[in-house]
């Protein structure tokens, strides 16, 4: 059996094992990306992210846990942790989510760290995810630690994301200050069993309202018309927001509620094809970048780079000079 009919077989052997070539960049992986890649575009993508405790991991095992009950769509984790590379965070997270949900082969959990990830862990993690869509997971839960860039641009591989709130931190709103805001399809107050769960809503509606005015008074001219009775454009998707309690189950179903009818509204609206495209524009201009700059350096001298920041330091050269040297020494 080839690894690509293995892979598409079930084999969770040989999927773990791919999936760390692929991490790693291996180059006899890309072999078996590209054969799988037709295969993909099928999978619900659905990021989770937020503050470091406000209960993302434990929200991924119960709407893993549910929708497996519900509909027995298979489904995959990916865990995204940048911040705790050598710690091993990601990892024993891991564990106590496998103990949940051990022993079923509908579910397949993958830890990924900076750590070993070739280009990066946005395109690691888009490779990983690309994976389990390509080989018949419905579902692809991605959680990732709502802080930097990278976990900003890892949040935009999905379809639809969650941005995860927790009361108890004072007024402050972790999403409004890590600015993950804007990138909120749903939003989930976890935690909803701690004191402080409507101060918390609160200031999510307020900052919400406040975005919607503003679509309104300068973002209006790219919108359709409002309906009838509502003050935002009929076209406009307006995060709702759940209430969860992650440790007892409560407000899960009416969590995937919400991702169903995301999920929806952006096939109705043709917005998922858009996601799609821009997904995918994104991707293989990261790829050129990258593949470019591998190109030029095989040709490099090794200490070319140093050479000329010896010269920008020294203000021989301006960095634009120093890189025109670079591409065309004489
Ligand atoms: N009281 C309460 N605790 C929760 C809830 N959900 C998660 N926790 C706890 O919060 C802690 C952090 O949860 P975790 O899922 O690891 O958060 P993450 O860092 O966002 O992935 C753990 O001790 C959980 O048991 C909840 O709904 N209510
Ligand atoms: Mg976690």
């Amino acid at each position: 059996m080839s690894l690509q009919e293995a892979l598409l077989a079930g084999d969770r052997l040989a999927l773990s094992r791919f999936l760390t070539q692929v991490e790693n960049g291996e180059p006899q992986a890309q072999t078996v990306l590209d054969s799988l890649y037709p295969y993909s575009g099928q999978a619900h993508r659905i990021g989770i992210t937020g503050a470091p405790g406000t209960g993302k991991s434990s929200l991924v095992n119960r709407l893993a846990q549910q929708i497996r009950a519900d509909s027995g769509r298979r489904v995959a984790i990916v865990a995204v942790d940048p911040s705790s590379p050598f710690s091993g965070g990601a990892i024993l997270g891991d564990r106590v989510r496998m103990r949940d949900l051990s022993g079923d082969t509908g579910v397949f959990i993958r830890s990924m760290a900076s750590r070993g990830a070739v280009g990066g862990l946005a395109l690691a993690t888009a490779r990983v995810v690309q994976v389990f869509d390509a080989i018949g997971y419905d579902v692809v839960l991605i959680e990732t630690v709502g802080a930097g860039q990278s976990e900003i641009e890892i949040a935009r591989l999905a379809h639809t994301t969650l941005v995860v709130e927790a009361p108890g931190f004072g007024d402050d709103i972790q999403a409004i200050k890590a600015g993950i805001m804007e990138i909120a399809d749903i939003l989930v107050i976890n935690k909803a069993d701690l004191p402080g769960v409507e101060n918390t809503e609160r200031a999510l509606r307020m900052n919400l309202d406040m975005g919607y005015a503003e679509a309104g008074h300068h973002g209006a001219g790219a919108l359709t018309p409002y309906e009838e009775g509502t003050s935002v454009p009929a076209s406009l998707w307006v995060p709702p927001i759940i209430r969860t309690i992650a440790t007892q189950t409560e407000g899960i179903a009416a969590l995937l509620n919400s991702i169903a009818e995301h999920f929806q509204y952006l096939k109705q609206s043709g917005r998922l094809g858009e996601i799609e495209r821009e997904r995918l524009s994104v991707e293989i201009n990261r790829l050129l970048q990258q593949r470019l700059v591998e190109r030029w350096q095989r040709g490099q001298k090794p200490d070319a780079v140093a050479a000329a920041l010896e010269k920008v330091i020294s203000r021989e050269w301006s960095p634009s000079q120093a890189v025109d040297w670079l591409l065309n020494p004489e």
